[in-house]
């Protein structure tokens, strides 16, 4: 019965685990914070640390590296013929005060899956880029500040003079910082065509779990609605001025997180998660308040409506408290994984005889901007409770080690000479 056990262990890990942990251990631990968590935001110095230490890695499985001046690193390992090229990748950064697998995952188990390659003498016939795009969360400068210039929606220009929100720098001095510190090679841009992308990552949401899969298959990736607005009122003693007399912009606020928080249903979610009272002092009717919204949707339709909705719902509430409002906002559509490369992954599920479901992704991710230039398909494992964007985030070893061999078997069906 032991050897049955220890036989099915075997057969379930054919390859080195150890690495993995290794990796997601050490990167974890650079941006640790105090009481737990990791914070990394893209350009920082311990994002850079981090990007040090994959480059390090990269190279001794043999890639070539490079990096874009949007600052994404680039690993490739060729193939028999030149192009089309098969990418996969995801990022290292990582919201303020975060987990270690978000993002880290894909990174990491591309890494593993060029190992494998490597190491088991797979003939790729498609050459391999493994890489790591930059600001996925956007805690730096913009949400898939990488991804986006990458795949040619954000020029040059326009990327490198963006401002820091978490250090006062620009995006190309923040960029220029890393270029020195890691003696990169640096190339302009990606010049390849790409044939299909993947992206393994942690479900971040509770459903595998629920459902006791050991993978999930995306079938798509739910669109992003963000609401901006800078209410201005009139700044004041909290003591002597009549309620009468008050342009006090917390009423239009505290309007609008309820109102938030009512349009969300079923399908929806929404949550108003960025507050910046200005100057944020008990015996002082602020002056002025910056609000961020996040909601989201798989419906582009629902969106558009709610960006009007909400937008005319802060314009109205403020004008009846005399606040002035400034609303700017944006939605990153909903996009659908390409049909070839779920079955390619379901092939490979199959194969390795793991347990899964087919599910949407309600976390938004960088191959929802590549998705633009070429076919992509994702890969989830299970996060523990559902957690993640927090310090008690979790995926258990063995799942990692499941969608690290699922990215591997997917790149070798599909490129095996
Ligand atoms: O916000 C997101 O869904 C992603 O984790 N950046
Ligand atoms: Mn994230
Ligand atoms: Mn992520
Ligand atoms: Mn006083």
């Amino acid at each position: 019965k032991l050897i049955v056990l220890m036989l099915k262990y075997i057969q379930n890990y054919p390859y080195c685990m150890d690495r993995v942990r290794k990796d997601i251990e050490n990167i974890g631990k650079i941006g640790k914070d105090p009481n737990g968590g990791v914070s990394r935001p893209a350009l920082s110095e311990a994002d850079i640390e981090a990007r040090m230490y994959v480059m390090r890695e990269m190279e001794e499985a043999g890639l070539k590296v490079y990096v874009d001046q949007g600052g994404n690193i680039i690993g490739i390992k060729e193939g028999e013929i030149n192009e089309p090229f098969i990418t996969t990748g995801s990022h290292i950064d990582t919201v303020l005060n975060g987990g270690i697998f978000d993002g880290v995952v894909g990174v990491v188990g591309g890494l593993e899956t060029i190992r494998l390659i490597n190491e088991n003498k797979i003939k790729n016939k498609f050459p391999i880029a493994l890489i790591v795009f930059t600001d996925e969360e956007g805690n730096s400068f913009t949400p898939f500040a990488g991804s986006k210039y990458f795949a040619g929606l954000l020029k040059k220009d326009e990327l490198h003079t963006i401002e820091g929100k978490y250090e006062n720098i620009k995006f190309g001095d923040a960029l220029k910082r890393f270029f020195e510190k890691s003696k990169a090679k640096v190339i302009e841009k990606f010049p390849y065509s790409i044939k299909n992308h993947f992206e393994l990552h942690v479900e971040q949401g509770p459903i595998l779990e629920k459902e006791g899969k050991d993978i999930g298959i995306v079938l798509g990736i739910v669109g992003v609605l963000r609401i901006w607005a800078n209410l201005e009122g009139k700044q004041s003693h909290a003591g002597t001025t009549p309620m009468n007399m008050r342009s006090d912009p917390s009423i239009p606020l505290a309007k609008t997180i309820l109102k938030v928080r009512e349009i969300a249903k079923k399908d929806i979610v929404g949550t108003l998660s960025y507050i910046n009272v200005f100057p944020n002092v008990v015996n002082v009717i602020p002056g002025s308040i910056k609000l961020g919204i996040d909601i989201r949707s798989l419906d582009k339709t629902e969106l558009e409506e709610l960006e009007k909705q909400i937008s005319k719902y802060i314009e109205d509430e403020s004008e009846k408290e005399k606040v002035k409002a400034n609303i700017s906002s944006y939605i990153e559509d909903p996009v659908l994984c390409a049909e070839e490369n779920i079955k390619t992954i379901e092939k490979s599920v199959n194969e390795l005889g793991y347990s899964y479901i087919k599910m949407p992704s309600r976390a938004v991710h960088d191959s929802q901007i590549m998705s633009r230039i070429t076919k992509i398909g994702m890969i989830f494992v299970p996060s523990k409770n559902g957690i993640s964007h927090a310090p008690d985030e979790w995926t258990d070893w063995n799942y990692i080690y499941k969608g690290v061999n699922v990215l591997y078997n997917t790149l070798k069906i599909i490129t095996e000479a």
